[in-house]
């Protein structure tokens, strides 16, 4: 190749791949969480692809609260669900959760907007395994509200999280 041709095929090369990755940047660990649907921020033909590092390198929040899953209060840390969706640039009204387990569910944008929910991958300052509901986990500040001590956001609060699409 001649080195003209060189130079701008490495710029094509170089503005794709600004086009896909952009503030996002791209996985290089296994891919843990994918978001597809209405976003305007991809980095893989697959939409958004996260691994582990890139969502602890978002802002890291934690609280604690009982949950129907223990009879012990746990503390939950990880990006609030609002910061990875800022940061997929979402769009659309709902978020269908799908886990690993083929659970699915719905949560309205507007609670991730309302609530500091987060995409949990610690609990209790430890890693969450997959057998016990890891490694993702999305979890409403249960204590923080009355209100969301209730089936309603029991249910919106899938473990073993694996994708998130907007509509
Ligand atoms: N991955 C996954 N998350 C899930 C579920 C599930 O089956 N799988 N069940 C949901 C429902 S229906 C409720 S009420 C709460 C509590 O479920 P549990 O009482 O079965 O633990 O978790 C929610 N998150
Ligand atoms: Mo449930």
């Amino acid at each position: 190749m001649r080195k003209r041709h060189f130079l701008l095929a490495a710029g094509i090369a170089l503005s794709l791949g600004s086009v896909f990755a952009g503030a996002l940047g791209t996985p290089t660990g296994k891919v843990v969480l994918t978001i597809t649907g209405k976003i305007g921020q991809t980095n893989s033909p697959q939409g958004a692809q996260f691994d582990m590092v890139m969502l602890e390198k978002l802002p890291q929040h934690s609280f604690t609260t009982l949950t129907p899953w223990g009879k012990k209060p746990i503390q939950f840390t990880g990006p609030l669900l609002r910061d990875v969706l800022a940061a997929v640039k979402a769009q659309g009204s709902v978020i269908t959760a799908m886990a690993l387990n083929d659970y699915q569910t719905s949560i309205p944008v507007e609670d991730a907007m309302k609530y500091d929910m987060v995409i949990a991958h610690k609990m209790n300052g430890q890693a969450i395994a997959v057998k016990t509901k890891g490694p993702l986990f999305i979890v409403y500040p249960f204590d923080a509200k009355p209100e969301l001590r209730s089936a309603t956001y029991y249910e919106r609060s899938p473990w073993q999280l694996k994708s998130l699409t907007l509509k």
